[in-house]
C-alpha cells in the first residue's frame, strides 16, 4: 500500500495537493492537473510522488542495458532546425556505412557482452528497403544473440515513401529480418504549429503515432520520446504526455518514455533558446512518471542529462538510465559534455553513487543473469 500522506508534508504548492488526491484515489490525471504539476516550482514534491510510483513497480532497482548505439547515415532530406547530425548528400562529412560494416562494428571482442544493438540514422533520399534488410540479416548472422531495436518511424515512414509501399508493410518485413524493437526519437514535441517551425518536413504526430500502433499490433515494442526545453510551452509537454497515454490505452506496446532535454547545437548562432535548466528537466521527468500511469518505464538518459543529474533523476520517476551507448553522435554534435560512451563498471557506479541498485536488462526490460563475475 503505497503512503501517500506523507507527501503531504513536503508539498509547498497548494495546487499540488489535488494531484496528490487523484493519486490517492487512484484517479487519472486530467489535463488541468498535469498542467497544474508542469507549471509547479514545487519539484521536491512533485519529485517525492513521482519516486512513490517509481518505488512501487521497481523498488530500489535502476536499469540499464549493454548496448551500442549505431548511426548508419547522417544524410537527411529533412531540415530539423535543432539537429546538429544531418548533413546534405554532397557535404564532406556525410557518410553511409555499408550493411555488413554495421553488423561489423558488432563483432569486436570487447563487445562480447552486449546484448542490445540501436540503430537510427538521417532520412536518407533513395536507401530503399533492401538496404535496411542486408543490414538486419548481417547482424543475424554475425551476433545472433543481439536484439535490434531499430530505425524511428520517422525512418520507417521515409522508407515506406521511398518503396511506394505501406508503412505496415515495411515493418512486417523489417520484423520478418529480426527486428525486435522501434526507439521512440523523431517525436519531437506533438504540436502542429512547432512542428511547422522547427521540423516542418518531418513526421507528423498523428503519422508517428499510426507508425507506432502499428509495430505495436505486429508485437514490435516501442519506445516514446519528447523533445522539450525549446520553444515550446507547458501545455505542449502535457498534450503530448496524454496523446501517448491515449495512444498506449489503445495499442499497449510502448516499453519506456524518453524525456529528452533540447540542446542547443553548438555552431547554431541564431539567438537560439538555451535549452531547459536543470529544475525543469528535473520536473519534467516527475510529471512524466506521474502522468504516463500506463508507461512502465522512465528513462534518464544519461547522455542528454549528464551523470550528475541523471543520479538525481532517479529519485525523480526514473527507473532506467539507458545503456553504454559506446559512440553516441546526436547529442554529442550539438555539444552535449558527456561521454561518448560508458562502461558497465561505471553505469553501476552512477547507480550505486545515487543509493539504488544496478539491474542489467535486456531490450525488453527483462532482467538479465549477471555473468560479469
Ligand atoms: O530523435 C536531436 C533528439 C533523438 C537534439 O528509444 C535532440 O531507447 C536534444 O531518440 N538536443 C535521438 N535532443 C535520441 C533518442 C533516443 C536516445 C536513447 C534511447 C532511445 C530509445 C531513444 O534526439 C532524436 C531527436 O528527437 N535530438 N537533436 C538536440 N540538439
Amino acid at each position: 500500500m503505497t503512503n501517500w500522506s506523507i507527501i503531504e508534508n513536503v508539498i509547498s504548492d497548494d495546487a499540488l495537493f489535488q494531484v496528490l488526491n487523484y493519486l490517492k484515489e487512484g484517479k487519472r490525471i486530467d489535463f488541468e492537473c498535469a498542467l497544474r504539476c508542469m507549471i509547479s516550482d514545487d519539484i521536491v514534491a512533485l519529485g517525492a510522488m513521482a519516486d512513490m510510483i517509481k518505488r512501487e513497480i521497481m523498488g530500489d532497482s535502476v536499469t540499464y542495458v549493454l548496448n551500442h548505439h549505431i548511426n548508419y547515415t547522417n544524410v537527411c532530406k529533412n531540415s530539423c532546425s535543432f539537429c546538429a547530425f544531418k548533413r546534405k548528400p554532397e557535404s564532406p562529412d556525410a557518410y553511409i556505412m555499408n550493411p555488413m560494416d554495421v553488423a561489423l562494428r558488432l563483432s569486436g571482442p570487447e563487445l562480447k557482452d552486449i546484448n542490445e544493438v540501436h540503430i537510427v540514422g538521417g532520412c536518407h533520399p533513395e536507401l530503399g528497403l533492401e538496404y535496411y534488410c542486408e543490414m538486419l540479416d548481417a547482424i543475424r548472422v554475425l551476433r545472433p544473440d543481439i536484439q535490434i531495436k531499430a530505425f524511428t518511424a520517422v525512418e520507417i515512414e521515409n522508407i515506406a515513401r521511398i518503396e511506394g509501399i505501406s508503412t505496415k508493410s515495411v515493418l512486417i518485413a523489417l520484423k520478418e529480418r529480426g527486428l525486435k524493437a522501434l526507439p521512440g526519437g523523431g517525436a519531437e514535441i506533438f504540436s502542429e504549429r512547432i512542428r511547422n517551425r522547427l521540423f516542418p518536413e518531418k513526421t507528423d504526430a498523428g503519422t508517428w503515432l499510426k507508425i507506432h500502433e502499428e509495430a505495436h499490433q505486429l508485437g514490435i515494442k516501442t519506445n516514446a520520446t519528447m523533445l522539450f526545453g525549446h520553444i515550446e510551452y507547458p501545455e505542449h509537454r502535457v498534450r503530448h504526455l496524454l496523446m501517448l497515454r491515449d495512444q498506449q490505452d489503445k495499442s499497449g506496446g510502448f516499453q519506456a518514455f524518453i524525456p529528452l532535454p533540447f540542446i542547443p547545437p553548438r555552431n547554431n548562432n541564431n539567438g537560439y533558446i538555451q535549452g531547459p535548466t536543470g529544475m525543469d528537466i528535473l520536473k519534467t521527468i516527475s510529471v512524466s512518471r506521474i502522468v504516463l500511469d500506463n508507461f512502465p518505464h522512465i528513462k534518464a538518459y544519461w547522455v542528454m542529462l549528464g551523470l550528475r543529474l541523471t543520479q538525481v533523476a532517479i529519485h525523480f520517476g526514473a527507473d532506467d538510465i539507458e545503456g553504454t551507448v559506446i559512440d553516441e553522435k546526436i547529442a554529442h554534435e550539438a555539444g552535449a559534455g558527456t561521454n561518448k560512451g560508458l562502461t558497465r563498471d561505471e553505469i553501476e557506479a552512477i547507480i550505486k553513487g545515487a543509493g539504488l541498485i544496478p539491474v542489467q536488462r535486456d531490450t525488453f526490460h527483462q532482467e538479465m543473469e549477471d555473468v560479469s563475475g
